[in-house]
């Protein structure tokens, strides 16, 4: 006994030694985690009659070949698509039918990793098991990386949009409960298919992935390695009542009071985004369409001051005062009727009039947000037989909405934050004393989750780890990026492959090459591009809270001409 303690000690001391000198994590406090490593797959339309798992359903097992997918122009590799259900049900509150329905793609040639396929919207629907994982245009994805992927309606088919939330059952599927029922079916599945579970575990996605994903990393922590977050709607019910007490306020400076973006007009937004331009873009030591100092920046605008005031009419030279007031109020931060901040402030950026900020701003509060709020949200819903979106989105109480996405009652026992947003979000710990890592990028300029309100949580997860979580959580703006892709913007980029490497091999990332998608990108031209700009423009995307400088010399066109300072 008095032999066996100290050996243990020793042990443990060696095993830290060895993991310092292995270049591992610069903290010996977290374990380094070990490179995953490949197998082949055995045989694929037999799984079926092979694999069982509780409360599971496969309904079929395809071969599909090389090529018959592609992504950026080129073949994905032959792999095996499993499809099937989980928790087939029929809901006690509104007698409808639910199940979760998954598909996984598995690679041929695997590579002895998992990644869990997190998807946007309001979910629905079961999207290809790609493994899409940053970015716009991608030239890669977790399928052609031969990572094994699981893809998700995460618990309602697109026919129950957005009634779904009626059920409660379904509300709390959606929220996070999806992810922790598909995952240990997804590594048994990788076990029977491979003979061995997968190495290291991935998940990721952008926009309402983003959110499943920051969810899983505050209560999924002990089932993954590496967490990709993108353009987060992490506070999503908060970010859906505050676009339509947005919305009601272009309404009132709208010319066609039935059609709010008439109150900011395409040309309107675009002087805006051009005044801040003039006044933002040389901060950053080039003056080449990027602002990408955004905190100077915020500092650096001023809406009253640097955009003229109309003396007449409207024509896209100028804001009216009253348009000044709206458009200033939707920036710092649309509030209830009694002041209370509803989600976040935005910060002014070069993207702020292009790509899909249209969308968000006027197509989504009428026909997506206000469903959203309406029945998935709200305790208890909005009765469907009378509702109307367009009507809810223009003259609906944004107070009420905001008091009832916070309710509960004996139906629905959590409310919309609870069951839509990680708990306790700035503790992340479990996750990094067990060696796992997370990258989060967000759109400077994403017109629907405020790219302010991810830094925010970034400085709230720095200051509860000490003044720095850079050992285990990375954040990466993108400027000029719209939500999850577009804008006047380098989008295009693989996080996927730096997080693998801080995970399995302690490199971490203090950087991430994007590139602009101009004419003749393979993975798709992006619009927004400016012409002025080389097609194939690059920049590095720094992990926060350092910002890309022109170097003083070289190309502006190529991110060897930046640094991260
Ligand atoms: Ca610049």
């Amino acid at each position: 006994m008095t032999q066996h303690v100290p050996k243990h000690l020793a042990s443990a001391a060696t095993l830290l030694l060895l993991l310092t000198a292995c270049g591992g994590s610069d903290d010996d406090s977290i374990p380094q985690l070990a490179p995953a490593t490949g197998a082949s797959l055995g045989s694929c339309t037999d799984l079926p009659t092979r694999f069982s798992f509780p409360n599971t359903t496969i309904s079929g097992a395809n071969a599909i070949a090389a090529g018959a997918l592609t992504v950026g122009g080129t073949p994905v590799g032959a792999h095996c698509q499993v499809t099937g259900t989980m928790f087939q049900r029929t809901s006690a509150v509104d007698s409808k039918t639910y199940a979760i329905g998954f598909e996984m793609r598995l690679p041929n040639a695997w590579n002895g990793r998992f990644f869990y396929q997190a998807n946007g919207g309001i979910d629905g629907s079961v999207v290809p098991a790609t493994g899409p994982n940053s970015g716009g245009g991608p030239l890669t994805n977790a399928l052609q990386q031969g990572f094994a992927v699981i893809s998700s309606d995460a618990g309602h088919n697109g026919s129950q949009n957005p009634t779904f939330g009626i059920d409660p059952q379904a509300r709390l599927d959606y929220g996070y409960q999806t992810v922790g029922k598909l995952t240990p079916m997804a590594k048994s599945l990788i076990s029977t298919a491979y003979g061995k579970a997968p190495d290291r575990s991935y998940i990721g996605g952008c926009s309402n992935g983003g959110r499943h994903t920051m969810v899983a990393a505050a209560r999924y922590a002990d089932q993954y390695d590496g967490f990709l977050v993108g353009d987060p709607g992490f506070r999503l019910p908060l970010a859906a009542v505050a676009n339509i007490a947005a919305y009601q306020g272009y309404a009132t400076v709208a010319t066609n009071p039935a059609d709010p973006s008439t109150g900011y007009t395409a040309a309107e937004r675009a002087l805006v985004a051009a005044a801040v331009v003039a006044k933002c873009d040389a901060l950053d030591g080039a003056t080449d369409g990027l602002v990408q100092d955004t905190k100077a920046c915020q500092a650096a605008f001023d809406l009253n001051r640097d955009v003229p005031t109309c003396t007449g009419a409207r024509d896209g030279t100028c804001l009216s005062a009253a348009q000044k007031t709206v458009i200033g109020k939707r920036f710092s931060g649309v509030t209830t009727s009694t002041g209370t901040k509803i989600y976040s402030s935005w910060p002014y950026d070069a993207g702020i009039g292009s790509g899909n900020t249209a969308f968000w701003y006027f197509t989504a509060p009428p026909n997506l947000d206000s469903g959203n709020v309406a029945f998935i949200l709200e305790v208890p819903p909005e009765d469907p037989t009378t509702f109307s979106g367009p009507v809810f989105a223009l003259t609906g109480s944004v107070d009420s909405m905001f008091a009832k996405i916070q309710a509960t009652n004996g139906a629905y026992t959590e409310n919309s934050l609870q069951f839509e947003t990680p708990p306790d979000p700035s503790n992340l710990s479990a996750l990094k004393n067990r060696g796992a890592k997370v990258m989060v990028y967000h759109g400077t300029s994403d017109p629907i989750f405020s790219s302010d309100d991810t830094t925010a949580w970034y400085e709230s997860l720095r200051g509860a780890n000490g003044g720095d979580a850079s050992n285990f959580a990375r954040f990466f703006t993108v400027p000029g990026m719209t939500h999850c892709s577009a804008g006047p913007a380098t989008d295009q980029f693989d996080m996927l492959t730096p997080l693998v490497n801080w995970v399995e091999k302690g490199q971490a990332p203090d950087s991430v090459v994007a590139s602009a998608r101009g004419a003749g990108n393979a993975g798709g031209v992006n619009a927004d591009v400016p012409s002025s700009w080389a097609a194939n423009r690059t920049r590095p995307l720094c992990a926060y809270p350092k910002v890309a400088r022109y170097s003083g010399s070289g190309s502006l066109e190529s991110a060897a001409s930046f640094t991260c300072q």
